[in-house]
């Protein structure tokens, strides 16, 4: 069977390895074993093989593939490919260029090059269609299966980049893996974070070596994969919100909540915020524990009602965040990012990315200046970590807000005289390949809490990192599924309400940190929401 390129299904594409199957498996006993179960493209990659051997094993691939009608590609090998008539050949960014490969193939053969970069994507799309017929994007997460790696995992946020690249290009015609550490526990969160920021493009499927070919059970696993891949729904974070406007009584038992949970409020926090964070959870009901130790994060994920802040103020190491938020995700308990002055040095950045690739964050708090640059709407480099946001403009922080939401699925808090709250978490769904404009980012639900600015908050360091230690006290009250963007309105709101109260009698801003952590306590107490002088509405 010839295949023409557009019947190419690349929901499951299979990559071999014959040196890590399991006792008494064969590359075509792995490879049969996902072609009955799910397996929609196979590409033959053995890198240690010698031309006989690699053709030979072909040949019988080959057979297999056309049992099944699925299309044959060949890793690397133009002769080969040529020699088992297979329908196309994969390369790689070292191997032989692209025109080369199409040129000795043929115009209908299919082609795929592996691209990690934005620039490789300009590069296809200066070639055009007729090029590559599609790319595997990766490697999404660190992987055992390619020894010596030369790039490092660009994560999801990458593979977003990648996809935005594609868009931005024009090159509608190249289909998209992703590849790189793909196994059940992370295709369905891959699959519905890695969308075009426009909302059109998601990824048309994925590629695994590892979790099929090293499988004691391939046809178990590929069934696993193929379940995960046509259920089109990631439940992993489906907190079950509902888009109603906020009501003074959410608040009131958003309050009621914390008041009976308690929560658990694991810091991992900047030394100067760690003492005045501490008071503020303490003030509306939560429990804090500063904790940095690698060792007990799972334990404390999995106590009821616990929930993690993140603030990279000043940052802690890479591995300790990243197996925190692997083990408060593992649980299904919140997590908050407070991404502070994440573009202000490189370091931050790529820090800040790094994490945000890594898990799925509840919440997302930060100033204006730090959520335009994570929107990446603005290139400025920050000066210091304070906000320098105050001579943007309101629809421009809007917009970034809502991108982020968007981008990374969360809810996204920007603060300033107008906090500004924008819900990316209300889909729970994906699907595969290019679709109609859905999902843009402007079309996500975005709140504004009001009530004047409060210029001596800025006087107090750590005011802007204790919204985020009360953000998480309140969503780590909930068990859900529950309502976690009511629950941030509520947070939010309390704090501008117990900021007002405190500027209203306070002598200066020594005074104003005793009588802002009073007035959350009394507020948080008294809680009659309808008395507070802050408003919110839906924008
Ligand atoms: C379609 N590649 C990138 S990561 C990786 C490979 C082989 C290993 C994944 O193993 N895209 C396509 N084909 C390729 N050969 C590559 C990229 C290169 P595991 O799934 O075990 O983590």
């Amino acid at each position: 069977m010839v295949f023409t390129k557009d019947q190419v299904d690349y929901s499951l594409y299979l990559v071999t390895d014959s040196t890590m199957l399991p006792p008494g498996a064969t590359l075509s006993s792995q490879v049969e074993e996902g072609l009955m179960n799910g397996v929609t493209l196979v590409q033959i990659r053995e890198k240690d093989c010698d031309t006989k051997n690699f053709f030979h094993e072909g040949v019988l691939i080959k057979k297999l593939c056309t049992d099944y009608n699925v299309p044959l590609i060949v890793n690397d090998r133009v002769d080969v490919a040529l020699a088992i008539r297979a329908d196309g050949v994969h390369v790689g960014q070292d191997d032989m260029p692209i025109p080369v490969v199409r040129e000795l193939l043929g115009p209908d053969k299919i082609i795929g090059w592996s691209v990690s970069k934005v620039e490789e994507v300009e590069k296809l799309a200066n070639w055009g269609p007729g090029m590559v017929d599609n790319i595997g994007i990766g490697m999404v997460f660190p992987t055992q299966t390619k020894k010596n790696p030369k790039k490092s995992p660009m994560g999801t946020a990458g593979v977003i980049k990648v996809l935005d690249a594609l868009e931005n290009c024009g090159a509608s015609w190249v289909k998209t893996v992703a590849i790189g550490g793909l196994h059940p526990d992370n295709i369905q969160r891959v699959l519905y974070q890695c969308s075009s920021t426009n909302g059109r493009r998601y990824l048309d499927g994925i590629a695994v070596v590892s979790d099929i070919m090293a499988s004691e059970d391939a046809g178990l696993s590929t069934r696993i994969l193929r379940d995960l891949l046509d259920s089109n729904s990631y439940k992993f974070v489906d907190f079950g919100l509902s888009n109603e406007a906020l009501q003074v009584s959410n608040i009131n038992a958003a309050l009621h909540q914390v008041h009976f949970a308690r929560p658990l409020v694991q810091h991992m926090t900047n030394k100067v915020h760690q003492n005045f964070g501490a008071n503020v959870t303490l003030a509306v009901f939560g429990s804090p524990i500063m904790s940095e130790v690698v060792s007990e994060v799972k334990d404390l994920s999995n106590i009821p009602y616990a929930s993690l802040l993140i603030n990279t103020g000043t940052i802690a190491p890479l591995d300790v965040l990243k197996a925190a938020v692997t083990a408060y995700n593992e649980s299904k308990r919140p997590v908050v990012l407070d991404p502070v002055g994440y573009s202000a040095t490189p370091t931050r950045m790529s820090l800040n990315n790094d994490l945000l690739s890594y898990g799925q964050f509840s919440c997302i708090k930060c100033n204006a200046s730090e959520m335009l640059s994570l929107a990446e709407l603005s290139d400025e480099r920050m000066k210091g970590v304070d906000s320098s946001g105050s001579n943007i403009n309101n629809d421009t922080v809007i917009k970034a807000t809502k991108i982020v939401a968007y981008r990374y699925k969360t809810i996204a808090v920007c603060t300033g005289e107008y906090d500004f709250i924008a819900n990316g978490t209300m889909g729970g769904h994906y699907s595969l390949g290019t679709q109609e404009i859905r999902g843009d980012s402007p079309s996500i639900p975005c709140f504004v809490v009001h009530g004047g600015n409060i210029p001596i908050m800025g006087d107090i360091t750590a005011s802007g990192c204790s919204l985020g230690s009360t953000i998480t006290s309140f969503l780590g009250s909930l068990s859900f599924p529950n309502e976690a963007q009511n629950a941030v309105i509520a947070a939010v709101t309390l704090y501008k309400a117990a900021g007002k109260l405190a500027a209203s009698r306070c002598k200066g801003s020594g005074s104003f940190q005793v009588e802002f952590i009073d007035a959350l306590y009394q507020l948080s107490r008294e809680n009659i929401p309808e008395k507070w002088d802050v408003k919110y509405e839906l924008i």
